[in-house]
């Protein structure tokens, strides 16, 4: 009894990870026991001493006012005849976990509208020209974007149509772009970008958005006590908000940052943490926004700070990135991403990390922690994410001196160059990638030459070499081993013919295992796949940029319904969604535009609604006959990818087209008996 008490008195032992049942990637277990050896902590170890709250797991929890939190959870055997679970207001389940997932939708649309909004700005103070730091870069995608937002951009004179000159039209885009977020009547602009029989849908639905803004205004008022208690209605709101999302803050985002910086054209780069260089000065670009990172690419190749780099005994300046801002820079410079999500902090634990630099999302706040426990500097940049602890530098980024801000930041990393304590430990770990796929370089290598457009692209869907397209994207998750989940899903598609389109922290996932190179076709690929992506010299796993850009994907679906010969609408195509590792906000809002634009898509790990099931009810089957798209979770990868292949399936049955396929799959069994 005594030993017994003993036992219960001693201090509890912290848990540590198994480094290998963390994460799949070699470099990150490395680093995830050096971390141990050294006392570091990382999000690994606390992974296994937090368990998440069940409840609130399931999306039952109301903290909406100061009588709760009520918490309903799922009785163990399930709800038997009628739920009477309620809260003290007397909310159901089904209200609560529809309140707490379109608040979800909020948080989500919110980061991605507001970074639109911030980019938004910058366009407009480089259209007005106030800044030399930023141009127009791409005409072509200016005018695409003028008419796009009902800018003109031709004018007559004399009774002659001339062009606009273009420095008024960017002004113009400008203007109406920031109005997108507040104007206050009509609806956003973008929405008739769709194609026509989705637009139909959403104004049979009601759920146009009218600007960006109010849409995530609205659902915080919906969602405050007392208000709206229908989980139909919400949703309505939520899926409103979402497409606000999907085809308003985040297609802007995408389109005004192809514009300023460059739309992005397929290059070659590397990824993982391997990417880090020991005799170089290692800056970091962590975060969300290419503002300050572009200005920061520059500054890092300027003549003038590799030469004060030499100076100070490095070889030269190694930029990487990581999360989504890596995406950006990767996509436009070929500058290649060390890490995703899960391994910010594992960078800094090579000890070869001179500065790191976060602007906006998905930046954990132990990374200052743990920049602590080792000579990195630490800089925030931005006025809305800082951080409390101590060492912590803040030099706030002003675009209207934008290459002075970025120059100081470079300086800081090679003057830290020389404090490096005496183990650096970079794991040799890095991949080869092709990156920087759009909608225009999709349509230049799988578009026909006469027909124009997305044919080809359709042509080898039809002839069933290509099974279907699939979009996987999202995070990582410290609930499950890190990218094991992308992985698996991803070449699960790809052996069975499916094309996949990539974004996020899945595309440095992808990266990091060699998947996104023409290579990987005839290694990974079913054998209609592989020939398409051997002719075409293209990986089976196109990469399309950061989470906003997302709306490439949107887009490149609505080019493919527009080429013609699979359907007049998204719902109609052989095509399927997944975030296999998902945990963001932003990700629940992602997932519903895409399920409100008619993509079937699949979450891996968890979903926030389990608790209700009524509510689970209506968005993984009721929402296909309002959208004809809708949700699902299944947390086993390889299911998972089945899941969406039987949803390819079923929708190329009814368009006409498995046959072709059938017959796809008995050449290949005659080339097989050929060659025996
Ligand atoms: Ni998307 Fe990009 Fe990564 Fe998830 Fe975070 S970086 S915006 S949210 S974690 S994919």
């Amino acid at each position: 009894m005594a030993e017994e008490k003993e036992k219960k008195a001693a201090p509890k032992k912290e848990k540590l990870a198994d480094p290998i049942a963390a994460t799949i990637d070699v470099a990150s277990q490395q680093l995830i026991a050096r971390a141990q050896q050294l006392g570091v902590e990382t999000v690994f170890d606390r992974a296994e001493t937090m368990k998440p709250c069940n409840i609130g797991a399931q999306g039952t929890c109301c903290k909406n006012c100061g009588m709760g939190p009520c918490r309903l959870p799922l009785p163990k055997s399930g709800i038997e005849g009628e739920d009477t679970r309620k809260g003290l207001c007397g909310a159901t389940a089904n209200t609560i976990a529809a309140r707490n997932f379109i608040r979800m939708i909020a948080g989500g649309a919110a980061a991605h509208s507001d970074h639109g909004r911030g980019v938004a700005e910058v366009f407009l103070t480089a259209a007005r020209k106030e800044t030399n730091d930023y141009q127009i870069k791409d005409t072509v995608k200016l005018v695409q974007v003028a008419e796009a937002l009902g800018v003109a951009t031709t004018v007559e004179v004399d009774g002659e149509t001339k062009d606009r000159d273009l420095d008024e039209v960017a002004v113009e885009v400008g203007e109406i772009a920031m109005a997108e977020w507040g104007k206050p009547e009509g609806e956003v602009f973008y929405l008739k970008r769709a194609p026509q029989a989705l637009y139909e849908k959403w104004e049979k639905q009601g759920v146009r958005p009218r600007n960006i803004d109010r849409e995530i205004v609205e659902i915080m008022h919906r969602t405050h006590i007392g208000v709206d208690q229908d989980y139909r209605n919400l949703m309505k709101q939520g899926v409103r908000a979402a497409i606000g999302d999907g085809w308003g803050g985040s297609m802007l985002a995408t389109d005004l940052q192809d514009i300023l910086f460059g739309t992005p054209y397929p290059l070659q780069s590397e990824a993982n943490l391997g990417v880090m260089k020991e005799d170089h000065v290692n800056l970091i670009v962590h975060g969300h926004e290419p503002i300050l990172s572009e200005m920061i690419v520059a500054a890092s190749q300027s003549k003038e700070m590799l030469d004060y780099a030499k100076e100070k005994g490095a070889k030269g300046i190694q930029l990487s990135g990581i999360c989504c801002t890596a995406n950006e820079i990767l996509q436009r410079h070929g500058i290649p991403p060390a890490a995703n999500f899960l391994q910010q902090e594992l960078a800094i634990i090579t000890g070869a990390c001179d500065a790191m630099v976060v602007d906006i999302q998905c930046i954990m706040q132990n990374v200052a922690n743990v920049a602590n426990c080792f000579h990195t500097k630490l800089i925030t940049t931005h006025p809305i994410a800082k951080m409390e602890q101590e060492n912590v530098i803040h030099i706030e980024f002003d675009e209207h001196y934008a290459m002075e801000d970025a120059k100081r930041i470079v300086k800081m990393a090679i003057d830290n160059f020389e404090n490096r304590g005496a183990e650096v430990m970079i794991p040799r770990q890095k991949a080869t990638q092709i990156a920087g796929f759009g909608v225009e370089s999709i349509q230049y290598h799988l578009g026909g030459t006469f027909r124009g457009d997305y044919y080809t692209l359709n042509d080898n869907i039809i002839n069933g070499r290509i099974r279907g397209i699939a979009g996987v994207v999202g995070c990582n998750n410290a609930r499950t081993r890190h990218n094991e989940g992308h992985i698996q899903v991803v070449k699960e598609l790809i052996k069975n013919d499916v094309i996949v389109l990539t974004t996020g922290c899945n595309g440095i996932a992808c990266a990091m295992e060699g998947l996104l190179t023409p290579e990987a076709a005839g290694v990974y690929c079913g054998a209609g796949l592989a020939e398409v992506c051997e002719t075409v010299g293209i990986p089976p796993v196109l990469h399309m940029g950061s989470c906003v850009d997302n709306s490439r994907i949107l887009l490149a679906a609505t080019e493919v319904v527009n080429a013609g010969g699979l359907g007049n609408d998204i719902s109609e195509l052989p095509v399927a969604g997944s975030a296999p590792e998902w945990m963001s906000e932003k990700a629940i809002s992602i997932g519903q535009y895409f399920v409100a634009s008619g993509v079937y898509t699949v979450f891996g790990v968890t979903f926030p609604t389990t608790g209700a099931p009524v509510f689970q009810d209506f968005l993984f089957k009721e929402m296909e006959k309002m959208y004809g798209g809708m949700w699902d979770l299944e947390i086993d990868p390889i299911k998972h990818a089945h899941k969406m292949i039987a949803h390819i399936d079923s929708k190329r049955k009814a368009l006409g087209i498995d046959k072709a396929r059938e017959r796809v799959l008995m050449d290949m069994a005659d080339r097989q008996k050929l060659e025996a």
